[in-house]
């Protein structure tokens, strides 16, 4: 069957492809659909395959004219095509987006609840029970000098504590102190006697790590300083101390040196059926007073020193000082 064609039905087919195509392509609403309209006219089989097909019941001269049209439709519909697909990928976005919003400042329904590091509950124990016993907190610099760090306690120029080994010096006479006494002397220039302090803080040391020792520590010092105080009122603050952190246990001091008092002990506690070594205490020396320009005649007073580090393990059983510097809540969330 080869009925025959005319140049102006071709051309009319084409003007009428063209404006179907384009009312299709504009009602189009997604993807799927555009591609099946895509397939539907442009491909192997589709309208205007149809129409190329019969092109060639033209004569010859006639055909470039409709070749010619037909591709400029095929472009035409091409680029009607892809800018549909870009306004119905917008859409679908638009869509998504709105249908997905997100309210990131709505209030959240369970914020979970933190609660103090077991040294800060450590250190804030003593406090408070120091503050049971007339004692305010002082505080100080972490960098120190020599002068205040060594020198103004009666350490002398040749003691071990002085060892490079032992001490961050940051250059100059300065350096990272030791202990927190310098907060002491400090707050002895300031405040004229009688004195009762307790000094709590990071202190630090050029100690290797393992199980006991840290490079960064907290210790808390007490000092009392005022007229008739003796080695009577040291045990009785110090043994009151202790059975308030640790319970009623019982408490003995052994002789010891330090430079700074004179007397001097080591504290013991028994706890859990062993003498465990807790504080270091004694008189302050008259050599210290003597530098602060306080006459020793009249003035005295006692020290005691402890590592908060140490309290918390004994208190909590903790085997490992690093587990306190760790920041593993596994470890933490038990306190
Ligand atoms: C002044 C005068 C004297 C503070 C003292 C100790 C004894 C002591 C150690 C305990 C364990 C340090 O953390 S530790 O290693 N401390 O044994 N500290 S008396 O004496 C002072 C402080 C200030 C003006």
């Amino acid at each position: 069957m080869s009925a025959t064609v005319s140049l102006q039905q071709l051309t009319d087919q084409l003007e009428h492809l063209e404006a179907e195509a384009a009312a299709a392509i504009a009602n189009a609403s997604d993807a799927a659909a555009l591609e099946e309209l895509r397939v539907g006219l442009l491909g192997k089989k589709g309208r205007l395959s149809g129409v190329l097909g019969a092109m060639g019941r033209l004569p010859g001269d006639e055909r470039p004219l409709v070749g010619q049209r037909a591709n400029r439709l095929k472009d035409q519909v091409q680029q009607l095509l892809g800018a549909r697909l870009e306004a119905v990928r917008g859409a679908a976005m638009a869509e998504r987006l709105e249908r997905e919003r997100i309210d990131v400042t709505a209030a959240c329904s369970y914020v979970p609840p933190g609660h103090r590091h077991p040294l800060q509950s450590t250190i804030e124990e003593i406090v408070d029970i120091f503050a049971g016993l007339g004692y305010r907190v002082s505080e100080g610099p972490e960098i120190e000098t020599d002068h205040y760090n060594f020198t103004a306690l009666n350490i002398p120029e040749h003691h071990p504590a002085r060892d490079m080994q032992d001490t961050f010096y940051l250059g100059g006479d300065r350096l990272l102190r030791t202990h927190t006494s310098p907060v002491q002397i400090r707050h002895l220039e300031a405040n004229p006697p009688p004195v009762r302090v307790i000094a709590p803080g990071r202190v630090y040391r050029r100690d290797a790590v393992d199980a006991t020792h840290s490079p960064v520590f907290h210790q808390v010092e007490v000092l009392a300083l005022d007229e008739g105080l003796d080695f009577s009122h040291l045990r009785g603050t110090v043994t009151t101390f202790l059975q308030q952190f640790f319970g009623d246990l019982p408490v003995r001091f052994r002789a010891s040196y330090f430079p700074f008092t004179e007397p001097s002990a080591e504290v013991d506690v028994q706890w859990r059926g062993r003498w465990l070594e807790v504080m270091g205490c004694g008189m302050v020396d008259s050599a210290v007073l003597e530098g602060l320009g306080l006459d020793p005649e009249r003035w005295s007073g006692f020290a005691a020193g402890l590592g908060v580090e140490r309290f918390c393990m004994v208190r909590h059983g903790i085997d490992d000082i690093r587990r306190l510097f760790s920041s593993d809540l596994r470890f933490l969330e038990q306190f």
